[in-house]
């Protein structure tokens, strides 16, 4: 994933507006499906589906916004669809299916078949060609198919072929389904051109026109998550856990058993993969579902713009629930049950603390952070200089607490909890989180925020600036968040935090960091004491960052006992080596133990970019 510099981005704008293309109005409107309502009609027990390719204008937005002439899949005599129509049968159905190409390229068509299947199984339709075709929809699961107009992989699909893709569905005979399907929608002028240039959706919108999804409080929810782009995700529920319940490639999937089951509140997906969640919905107030990459959760340059405004990064005004917000992002709100949830009592003790933003007058990065925590006071020479993280907040499990977020920084800001348990309004989306009555704020400059909590589990969270500049994530608006029982004290002899994150480190411009910085310095540690190690990604775009603890360049082994803040049930509990990915938005804790002195190399790296940062781990005797 390569990083276009701000000339890049213009000169992709420019050429956006260039090819404005001229308008024809014979192309069918393409129309976004909210995956709800399956294909085809069922004659005696068979289900009869007919499709077929065409081209039509697909507008992400609104019809008023930017659109893009692509190739969809349509149910003959019905308008084109995007994601393509759900074909969503109960296991052992026969599917008869006619397909037919009305586009003049050649094309291959992928996962029209029984499942589990073979991935490199296509259906080759020339231009003008019907083809039939007869199977059982096979095991139970979430699959998918997708087509290529230029025979290409799904990684390296391009323009109008990258929305080319529909969700199939086995269900387990005698289940009625009661869910939401999500496909996930990545268009893609070039993909390797980098991540920008690109239109991000789910069900064929972009945010904020996606569908909202209304809950009441209890309601407990099944999503099926498909992933047809050429993209990583990093898809991060605000506000609750959910379970991850399987996983699948397109064609194998595995439902897992209770005790397999994962929390998170952020989950992996790589390219041409699924996996289905549950969740209930817990508070009321208004949350979000969405990708934790940076560039999938922004309006799309590659929009042409709207008119009146300018094509990157509308400045939504203030009142307008956008918020900067684009792409890869759902609406949830949680009605309030039938009876108010009775407030706790009230603590007759509540912790103070404040973080404060300021601008930072050697002006890389643009922003500092300090906290002020009448617990911790730190003496005032001893204040750190700006770097890219922000200082450490530690909580304890249990305790009413007040952050006051102070901005005295020269723009408007939100944080939010990452992971942490909070009600709504206090979550840190400025113009959605909240109510109908009363949403959150952006903090002003000059103004505060007070964000109240009582963190109901410990575990390893994060902060981090919830405003869609990137400017603020990528000049160290962020740190970890610790939350530690109530007997614990933060104790470094035996826990150390790892941030990882991607930053304007002056003076080389964008490197991906560790701590704050891309060449940390060795951290010693004692051989014979068992560490817990909180890693944390809050890079900007690294959904496919991978951790690894070398020794002598092999990975060791350690003990991965926390996810996104949540402890791992004992079953799930066990020693494993030490090189894993991590995505954007989630955080690990391990175990690990050095029992002989010498270095062991913590190294963060993605594929796609191509230094890694090393940061020594130096073990000496335990005296
Ligand atoms: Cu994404």
């Amino acid at each position: 994933m390569r990083h276009l510099g701000r000339f890049g981005i213009v000169l992709l704008v420019l050429f956006s507006a260039a090819l404005a293309r001229p308008e024809d109005s014979s192309l069918p409107l393409v129309i976004a499906n909210n995956n709800r309502t399956p294909a085809g009609q069922f004659k005696n027990g068979v289900l009869e589906l007919q499709l077929d390719l065409r081209r039509g204008r697909w507008y992400p937005e609104d019809e008023g916004g930017g659109y893009r002439d692509v190739y969809a899949f349509a149910e003959v005599g019905h308008a084109p669809q995007s994601s393509g129509p759900l074909i969503r049968v109960p296991q052992g159905t026969e599917i008869h299916a006619t397909v037919h190409n009305t586009l003049s390229r050649m094309t291959q068509i992928y996962g029209l078949h029984r499942h589990p299947g073979d991935a490199k199984d296509a259906l080759r339709l020339a231009p003008g060609e019907t083809r039939e075709l007869q199977f059982l929809a096979g095991e139970p699961g979430t699959y998918f198919y997708w087509a290529t107009t230029s025979n290409k992989t799904l990684e390296l699909r391009e323009d109008a072929e990258t929305m080319l893709s529909g969700a199939f569905v086995v269900d387990t005979p005698g289940t009625k389904p009661d869910d939401f399907i999500f496909v996930l929608g990545l268009w893609t002028k070039d993909p390797a051109a980098g991540l920008q240039g690109t239109i991000a959706s789910i069900n064929g919108k972009s945010w904020p026109y996606t569908e909202q999804l209304t809950y009441k409080i209890g309601e407990a929810t099944h999503w099926h998550v498909i992933n047809p782009t050429e993209s990583d995700h990093a898809m991060h529920l605000h506000g609750f856990y959910f379970t991850v319940d399987g996983e699948g490639d397109g064609e194998h999937y595995e439902s897992y058993s209770q005790e397999q089951r994962r929390r998170a509140v952020t989950q992996h997906i790589d390219p041409g993969h699924v996996f289905e969640m549950t969740w209930t919905p817990e508070r009321a107030g208004n949350w979000l579902f969405h990708c934790h990459m940076l560039v999938h959760m922004s309006p799309a340059e590659a929009l042409a713009p709207r008119e009146g405004q300018p094509a990157a990064y509308p400045p939504a005004p203030l009142h307008d629930h956008r918020m900067g917000m684009g792409g890869m992002v759902i609406g949830i709100t949680v009605l309030p049950g039938p009876t108010a949830t009775p407030s706790p009592a009230a603590a007759t003790t509540t912790r103070k603390l404040q973080l404060v933003i300021s601008d930072n007058p050697g002006k890389i990065p643009l922003y500092k952070l300090e906290l002020n925590d009448p617990m911790r006071p730190v003496p005032s020479d001893k204040k750190e200089s700006p770097s890219l993280l922000g200082p450490p907040i530690v909580l304890t499990r249990g305790e009413a607490t007040e952050i006051e977020v102070k901005n005295q920084s020269s723009n408007p800001t939100a944080i939010h909890w990452h992971g942490i348990e909070v009600e709504s309004y206090y979550d840190g989306v400025p113009g959605w989180t909240g109510s109908g009555q009363q949403t959150t704020p952006p903090v002003a400059p000059g103004t505060s925020f007070v964000a109240h909590m009582t963190p109901p589990r410990a575990g390893t969270f994060i902060y981090h600036t919830h405003w869609h500049d990137s400017a603020q994530l990528l000049n160290g608006l962020y740190g970890p968040l610790i939350v530690l029982e109530p007997i614990q004290k933060y104790d470094p002899e035996h826990d150390r935090t790892f941030v990882f994150s991607g930053g304007a480190y002056a003076p080389f411009g964008y490197l991906l960091l560790v701590n704050g910085h891309p060449q940390p310095e060795p951290v010693e540690l004692h051989t014979l004491t068992r560490y817990r190690l909180r890693l944390i990604n809050i890079t900007d775009n690294g959904a496919d960052l991978r951790v690894r603890l070398m020794n002598k360049g092999v990975p060791v082994q350690w003990k991965v006992i926390a996810k996104d803040g949540a402890d791992l049930p004992p079953a799930q509990l066990r020693s494993s080596t030490a090189d894993m990915g991590i995505t954007v938005g989630e955080t690990y804790d391990v175990e690990y133990q050095a029992d002989t002195p010498g270095i062991s190399d913590l190294e963060i790296r993605q594929p796609s970019f191509p230094t890694p940062v090393t940061l020594p781990l130096k073990f000496v005797e335990t005296k």
